[in-house]
């Protein structure tokens, strides 16, 4: 019994050394056939990431952002690619939520064939991924989020838009500039980064010029029942109410206070820009509603009425604000492609190199010539030149304002 136990043994040993050459060579047999599909796909396309809210609350922004890539992604491929490799963009959904962007970031951060990022849309969700890409050295460029602090302390994040510290002030002075009727006003603010960052800003501006700051109310993102908040700031009598939020809760906010018989001015900020805002509030309630946008569709700018028209060709609906600041962004990283894209080179040498020639484009003649204007970029990767934009609603859609006000002091 026990010899046959030994011989057993001795057999089993021997299947499993003579198993670990056999079993290692499957090993690097596999990773060659990795570093071959690889370098291979390296030759045939170029894959980049667009991290997005594709579900949840900020979903119909994600709806536009995917939109907006995808319509930037067919036209580079139509036209022949970036010297003469396929564009590739896949879609991440990050949900607008900061538990699941790092898990996002990771993903990306760790797939050998993303070779940088447009995105992330809430703020939230860019400064919550910020370490992960700094960590791993992988462009993160964001056409949405607009927090003061998304591009601090980080050479690899960038933005083409405003931040909120321009635009908290813009609204207290388009208030104070042209609405000159509303001197008391009351806010709500989405309890998160963008949400407070925003109030910070605008109330910081709104005291200095002498606007009555009546009421300050938080509010935390999926909230659905704002009465009680309502009530509150009903009894104040602002002649103003500034949500500084998302589509979804502004919408239910503006909705519940015409019903509960508010009769202020609503005005709020680019977290309200999208068709969804219209749909919650229901139009009689949204009328009126003032707005800020980083970007307006002029009628006399053609570049954008082109972009305009491919995208309602391809999608069958109109692009917005964020669809046209993601088209430009996709190009900024293809153009970085295609001036830096070195298929000998490793992985990290290639994120690298786009981070490089984003930070060349530092002066209005480096600037990159999209349809939402000239990007370029400071020493953090902010983006310092574009303007903040009025709209406001009527006739149940949102229009540019009357009065613009492109020379804030
Ligand atoms: N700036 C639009 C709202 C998204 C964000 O910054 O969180």
């Amino acid at each position: 019994m026990r010899m046959w136990c030994v011989g057993l043994l001795i057999i089993g040993l021997i299947a499993f050394s003579g198993c670990q050459p056999s079993d290692k060579t499957t090993d690097n047999a596999t990773d060659d056939t990795q570093e071959a599909d690889d370098t291979q796909e390296a030759q045939q396309e170029l894959k980049i990431a667009v991290a997005a809210p594709l579900t949840g609350g900020s979903a119909a922004f994600g709806e536009m952002i995917k939109k907006g890539a995808e319509l930037k992604e067919k036209e580079i491929n139509e036209a022949g690619g970036i010297n003469g490799r396929m564009l590739k963009v896949v879609f991440r959904d990050d949900a607008g939520k900061e538990s699941e962007a790092p898990l996002v970031a990771e993903g990306i951060a760790n797939d050998k064939k993303i070779l940088a990022v447009v995105g992330h849309f809430n703020s939230e969700c860019s400064l919550a991924g910020q370490p992960i890409y700094d960590r791993v050295g992988i462009v993160e460029l964001s056409p949405g989020s607009t927090n003061v602090k998304v591009c601090a302390n980080s050479k690899w994040t960038f933005r083409n838009l405003y931040r909120d510290d321009f635009q908290g002030k813009f609204i207290a002075q388009y208030i104070d500039n042209v609405l000159t009727d509303l001197e008391s006003v009351a806010v709500f603010f989405d309890n998160d980064a963008y949400g407070r960052g925003l109030r910070n800003a605008f109330v910081d501006e709104a005291e200095k010029i002498g606007l009555t700051l009546v009421a300050s109310e938080a509010y935390e993102r999926d909230t659905t029942n704002f009465k009680a908040q309502l009530t509150s700031i009903r009894a104040k009598k602002p002649d103003a109410i500034f949500i500084s939020g998302l589509y979804t809760e502004a919408g239910l906010i503006v909705k519940q206070a015409r019903e509960a018989g508010v009769v202020s001015q609503f005005f709020g900020a680019d977290g309200i820009d999208n068709a969804d805002f219209l749909t919650t509030a229901g139009s009689l309630a949204a009328e009126g509603t003032y707005i800020t946008t980083p970007f307006l569709f002029g009628d006399d700018d053609p570049k954008a009425q082109e972009m305009a028209a491919n995208f309602e060709k391809l999608h069958n609906v109109l692009p917005d604000t964020w669809a046209a600041l993601t088209y430009d962004a996709v190009g900024m990283i293809a153009e970085a492609l295609e001036k830096t894209y070195n298929p000998e080179a490793e992985l990290a040498e290639n994120r690298s190199a786009i981070r490089e020639h984003l930070a060349t484009i530092d002066t209005p003649e480096e600037g990159y010539k999209g349809v939402t204007g000239l990007t370029y970029f400071d020493h953090n990767g902010d983006t310092v030149n574009k303007p903040a934009y009025v709209k406001v609603i009527k006739d149940g859609k949102f229009v540019p304002a009357e009065k613009q006000l492109l020379d804030m002091k």
